[in-house]
């Protein structure tokens, strides 16, 4: 039995800037070159987003898939057994159309590639990010496109320029996470909707606010590490 390489997967065709993304994501360094297959294996990087969650998770960055990929064309065939096994999938597509693609397109064969691969993919939640928002007049009316045909929430922005919707990927991700395992990865939004409300409340003194902040993440830290000696020792026979 594989081991699952990830919690999060990322999936896209050759040059669409998963490398990009991962880098932004983690303190993890894979190379992001101008041509396809700069990627050759799988890099995981570490994300860690405490401050507004308590969230941490892993994301694999693999080779670029192309059509056929579910035949074993490409690079790609051989990652995708470690999809198979993440708890979610984040499509990143050239939201630019760059070398005359068109995202929607690339969104439909990617999911197909993967649908021929594996039934198992259709139970694994997933997101995609819109990527190059930086470039071209064509990105707009590709990001309407999209927006209404996705069968996926869509995050649109640009990992090289780090901009545009790019502060909803951990949010977004950790929703797909909670999705697929609520134990680990327990309710970002009320949490996080919770610590805002704090943050604007003025007229309460910096201090009490602080306080109850840290009380709050002293809480949820205690939680997760629950949750995390719970899931160690599930399945295992007490002595
Ligand atoms: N303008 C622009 N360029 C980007 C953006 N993201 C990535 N790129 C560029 O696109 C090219 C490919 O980026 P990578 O991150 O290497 O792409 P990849 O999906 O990892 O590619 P493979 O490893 O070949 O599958 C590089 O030249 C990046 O600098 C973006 O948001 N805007
Ligand atoms: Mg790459």
């Amino acid at each position: 039995e594989l081991k699952s390489l990830a919690d999060v997967g990322l999936v896209g065709f050759p040059n669409a800037g998963k490398s990009s993304l991962l880098r932004r994501l983690s303190k993890a360094k894979p190379k992001v070159a101008s041509y396809p297959f700069t990627t050759l294996q799988p890099h995981i990087g570490y994300v860690e987003a405490n401050d507004i969650a308590m969230t941490q998770f892993t994301v694999a960055d693999i080779p670029g898939l192309i059509e056929g990929a579910s035949q074993g064309k490409g690079l790609g065939h051989h990652f995708l057994r470690h999809i198979e096994r993440t708890k979610a999938i984040m499509f990143v597509l050239d939201g630019a159309g760059s070398d005359g693609r068109d995202p929607l397109v690339d969104l439909e064969m990617l999911t197909t590639e993967l649908y021929r691969y594996s039934e198992k993919f259709h139970d694994i939640p997933a997101l995609v990010f819109l990527n190059k928002s930086d470039l071209s007049d064509e990105y707009r009316e590709n990001e309407d496109r999209i927006r209404a045909m996705s069968p996926f929430d869509v995050v649109c922005g640009s990992a090289q320029q780090w901009i545009g919707e790019v502060d909803n990927i951990i949010p977004s991700l950790h929703n797909l996470l909670k999705k697929a395992d609520p134990i680990a990865f327990p309710d970002f939004d009320a949490r996080f909707s919770a610590l805002n409300q704090l943050n604007s409340f003025d007229d309460q003194s910096s201090n009490e606010r602080g306080r109850e902040q840290e009380s709050e993440q002293e809480r949820m830290r205690a939680n997760r590490q629950r949750m995390r000696l719970r899931r160690r020792t599930r399945g295992r026979v007490p002595k």
